[in-house]
């Protein structure tokens, strides 16, 4: 016998859970205005999270998967890509959308229903929220063959679960991903749950990110909790894409703090205090304790930001809630370039009711 390959999986961490920085933290840990940033961003995704539930829970939203806990993985990631580069999100992923241009009131319309909510205008080349689990890695894996194909130097970038992976499409989409050589990052957000499922259940493989080892594509594990490690470790992972057309895992290990969606209940199956235990070491309160360390943050700062956050999110959802809703017949206007016949005489009895219907 001989062993003929070996594989590691290396784990990044920089912020510990006490906020303390590692001897081979990466210049952005230094770099205070970035930092800022994201602090700033993180706390912004933490208040129209809140918020969100509470709408939902005044009949305000329809159901809405809270991102409470999760804000360093989606802020992180989406603050290490680049405009010209293509997001391919699922549906947990608010703190990147908002730095790829999607309005808080957009983001408010797509979970009251509204599928205008879920066209993004301002990097058109995004696409739009994937509730079908697992489906966007194969997405991810077209767009990274186009941009490949053009020659172009962006990098897709694909967002999904922890359950995801057990998925087929994840397993398809990497393989691909490895074989033709494409410049697709994907991104693993383990929250520990899919629904009820908890991880242990989900996979025997000690990790998600060795998953990649079997499509031939490194993989790697980065604390999710710790914003820095995720902003340079998504860095990272992007220049190789671009540059050199290599695809990665990056497994973000991170937990849940609320139900999976506002439709859910997780007391019926998550264990007594596993979610307190795992909040000492959520993201936000690590990095206030860092930023104190370099003595750049303070109360009334808090404070200020708070309050500068808090009016966004407002002003977000007096937006929301008085945008009119879609004509009823519009639901005929984007399937068809031009509309069958048979469907005229539908559409034109949807206007008759919603002129009834107006008085
Ligand atoms: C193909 C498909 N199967 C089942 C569902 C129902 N469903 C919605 S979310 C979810 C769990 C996904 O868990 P995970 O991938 O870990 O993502 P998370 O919601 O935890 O971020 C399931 C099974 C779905 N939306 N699509
Ligand atoms: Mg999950």
């Amino acid at each position: 016998m001989k062993i003929i390959d070996q594989f590691e999986i290396p784990y990044y961490q920089y912020l510990d859970e006490k906020g303390r920085l590692s001897n081979d933290a990466p210049a952005l840990a230094k770099d205070t205005e970035a930092l800022l940033k994201l602090y700033r961003l993180m706390v912004l995704v933490r208040t129209i999270d809140t918020k969100a539930i509470a709408l939902q829970r005044t009949g305000k939203l329809g159901t809405y998967p809270s991102t409470r806990g999760q804000e360093a993985v989606f802020v992180g990631v989406g603050n290490a890509m680049a405009q010209s580069d293509i997001f391919v999100p699922y549906y947990r992923d608010i703190g990147t959308l908002i730095q790829r241009g999607v309005k808080l009131s957009q983001i408010l319309l797509y979970w009251g229903g509204d599928e205008r909510g879920n066209c993004f205008t301002t990097n058109a080349q995004d696409f739009p929220f994937s509730v079908p689990v697992g489906s966007q890695p194969l997405h991810a894996v077209g767009a990274g063959y186009a941009v490949k194909y053009r020659k172009e130097k962006r990098a897709v970038v694909s967002m999904c679960g922890d359950g995801a992976t057990s998925q087929g499409d994840f397993y398809e989409a990497i393989n691909a991903a490895g074989i033709i050589k494409l410049p697709v990052v994907f991104v693993i957000c383990n929250n520990q749950w899919a629904i009820s499922v908890p991880r242990s259940q989900q996979t025997a493989a000690h990790t998600l990110a060795q998953k990649a080892i079997a499509a031939g594509i490194p993989g790697e594990q980065v604390d999710g909790n710790d914003v820095v490690a995720v902003v340079y470790r998504m860095q990272e992972a992007l220049a190789r894409a671009r540059e050199k057309n290599e695809a990665c895992v990056l497994e973000m290990v991170c937990y849940r703090q609320h139900d999976h969606t506002t439709a859910d209940d997780a007391s019926r199956y998550e264990q007594k205090n596993v979610r307190e235990d795992e909040w000492k070491k959520e993201p936000i309160a690590r990095l206030r304790t860092y930023l104190d360390t370099l003595k750049i943050w303070s109360d009334q700062a808090q404070q200020t930001l708070e309050a500068e956050c808090s009016a966004e999110v407002d002003q977000a959802v007096q937006e929301y809630l008085a945008t009119p809703p879609q004509p009823l017949e519009s639901m005929f206007d984007y399937l068809y370039a031009s509309l069958p016949d048979i469907y005229h005489e539908q559409r034109d009895l949807l206007k008759g009711v919603e002129r009834e219907s107006h008085g």
